[in-house]
């Protein structure tokens, strides 16, 4: 399996996040990555290429809208234009737009703005948030190019994450939805239909919502109940898509604590509708926040069960761009990620 690295990452690296009242370290830190690198590595793998720089944002307008790569872009340098000692600190949303507010109207300053394109308080925008994300971007478009070049799987391991993000906003770390603009690269270079499979903790809202109304890109998550989990207002079984999407979005909501054999029945699930999709080739959203000893999350996987999710994904016999998401007990995501590549690798031959 080739792996294409975001090199930049670091670039984006959070002090603080807004929890219950407080500002806590920041989960989403730049050694998770770190991790993941050194055990594919020292498990051989397969080749682990750079990720070429992207020329321009194109691959990313194909899902995100213009007016928001054009806040991205410019974010830092409004924020500290703000006031010159912002340069230390990270900038955090406090308002939003919410129901009865305008979105259409784009605010002058620059915090309400940011308001806008955001929904929580928990993604810290900081100097080399845009230079990480987009090269993120572009870690996650080569990943697609060698799937669709032939290649049965290919790994994007990048930072921050992604499936959080719309078309128009950021949140739940993620700023580019990097899984999202791999599967529409797959259709842009000649595949009719893809599929997104989302096994990270927290239900891929992001993605979702940007392929909610289109038959061409089938999407299923894997997730916290949204009743009682981040991100709390999207990820119910009972949302299908709409209109020449409806029945091309499936929701697999688990109950807090639920373990592996109920979580592996849901996989089996999801894997099943991407058959039904006819899809000819898949996104892996790879969380591994699944995991019982995660700090934020409240499923119960433990790290060998991830050779089994891996071998799962590859009998669906699908070639596979795997994205990497979420996943926060650092010490062991190397292990826990790597175990998932592995186990597909394996079953793959
Ligand atoms: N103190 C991903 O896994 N915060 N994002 C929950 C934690 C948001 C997770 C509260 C979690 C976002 C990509
Ligand atoms: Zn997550």
């Amino acid at each position: 399996m080739i792996t294409f690295f975001n090199d930049r990452h670091a670039l984006h690296h959070g002090k603080m996040e807004m929890f219950r009242g407080e500002l806590v370290p920041c989960f989403e830190v730049p050694s998770r990555v770190d991790h993941v690198l050194k055990e594919l590595k020292a498990r051989q793998l397969g080749a682990i290429e750079s990720a070429p720089e992207l020329a321009d944002t194109s691959a990313i307008t194909r899902v995100h809208s213009q007016r928001y790569v054009d806040f991205l872009t410019g974010a830092w340098d409004e924020w500290v234009a703000l006031d010159p000692s912002n340069a230390q600190r990270d900038a955090i949303p406090s308002y939003w737009p919410i129901r009865t507010f305008r979105s259409d109207v784009l605010p002058a300053s620059f915090p309400a703005r940011m308001g806008l394109f955001s929904f929580d308080a928990g993604s810290p925008l900081t100097s080399g948030t845009w230079t990480a994300a987009r090269a993120g971007a572009g870690c996650a478009l080569a990943a697609a190019r060698s799937v669709a070049g032939g290649e049965r799987a290919a790994f994007a391991l990048t930072r921050p994450p992604g499936h959080h993000a719309g078309v128009d906003f950021f949140g739940g770390y993620c700023f580019l939805n990097n899984a999202a603009i791999a599967a529409q690269a797959l259709r842009d270079t000649g595949l009719d239909r893809v599929a997104v499979l989302d096994i990270d903790f927290h239900h891929g809202n992001g993605t979702q919502a940007i392929f909610y109304g289109r038959a061409d890109v089938f999407t299923t998550s894997i997730h916290g109940d949204p009743r009682t989990e981040y991100p709390y207002y999207l990820g119910y079984a009972d949302e299908r898509g709409e209109g020449e999407g409806l029945g091309f979005n499936r929701n697999l909501p688990l109950a807090r604590g639920t373990g592996f054999a109920a979580w592996r029945e849901a996989l089996a699930q999801a894997l099943q509708g991407i058959a039904d999709s006819k899809a000819q080739a898949m996104v892996v959203s790879l969380g591994v926040d699944t995991f019982a000893g995660d700090p934020i999350s409240g499923f119960g996987l433990q790290s060998p069960d991830y050779l089994r999710v891996g071998e799962d994904i590859a009998a669906a016999g699908l070639p596979a761009v795997f994205v990497f998401e979420g996943g926060y007990a650092v010490a062991e995501i190397g292990v826990n990620a790597v175990n998932v590549l592995d186990g597909f690798r394996q079953r793959a031959g």
